[in-house]
């Protein structure tokens, strides 16, 4: 069976675990966040991008478009493994196999959904380009419109957030849900990775900044951020 090559390539400790093939990019912090919330019992490996694991023929077994996080759940729906790739669609699942971080009722459940897919549609690749061209880029590209572009839509987008945080605690209202693990780890990369928080003016955005702070604090946050580190 293909997985098998997974496994042969990162060996499992703890077999009965969720395996998690990762990194502490933000996409890869949003599930080991989540997996952290839940209590699930999880064996991380680290998927160094920076050295190209994610295009070994192993990797590709588990994501075939090569990016991290990817996970195998060997306790998957009918007691049968299952293996997902987009962190979105990791996060949906996770939810529902716990019952935990997600409304249950369709309605509550819909506007979860609506939010997990802005979150990976539009804050993922437009903090990531921006992330890209302000800080890993600056060598290889001197012109100014990349860096314009996507400060201008990463500022929108937080606006976007910060009017919806005016008028809620968290993403979803009162409970934090996945929805708030899918998007913190983008705006604390602003800051932490990017070093990007002048640039952004991000003090403009001070709903944005009482919801960071308060995810921010959670125990499990700060032990996610270590989770598949280099
Ligand atoms: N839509 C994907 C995006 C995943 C993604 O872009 N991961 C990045 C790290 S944050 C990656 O693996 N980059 C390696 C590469 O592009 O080669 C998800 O949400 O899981």
């Amino acid at each position: 069976m293909q997985l098998q090559l997974v496994r042969e390539r990162w060996p499992a400790k703890h077999p009965s675990f969720i395996q998690l093939y990762s990194m502490n990019t933000p996409n890869g912090i949003k599930v080991a966040l989540a997996l952290e919330e839940m209590g699930l019992k999880y064996e991380p490996h680290l998927i160094n991008i920076l050295e190209d694991d994610q295009f070994t023929q192993a990797f590709k077994v588990i994501n075939p478009n090569s990016k991290i996080p990817a996970l195998i759940d060997p306790n998957g729906p009918d007691d049968h493994p299952i293996s997902l790739m987009e962190s979105g669609a990791i996060l949906r699942y996770l939810a529902d196999k716990t019952g935990e971080f997600t409304p249950l009722d369709r309605a509550g459940r819909s506007a979860c959904d609506q939010w997990l897919f802005f979150q990976v549609g539009h804050i993922g690749p437009m903090f990531g380009q921006f992330g890209h061209f302000f800080k890993y880029a600056v060598e290889s590209c001197d012109h100014p419109y990349p860096v314009q572009r996507y400060t201008n839509e990463t500022r929108r987008l937080l606006g976007v957030l910060d009017e919806h945080l005016q008028r809620h605690e968290y993403m979803l209202g009162e409970s934090y849900s996945i929805v708030d693990m899918a998007i913190v780890p983008w705006v604390e990369a602003l800051t932490s990775a990017y070093k990007a928080a002048e640039h952004l003016q991000l003090a403009d955005f001070t709903s944005v900044t009482r919801w960071e702070a308060i995810c921010t604090a959670r125990p499990a946050y700060q032990r996610a951020r270590q989770v598949c580190a280099l």
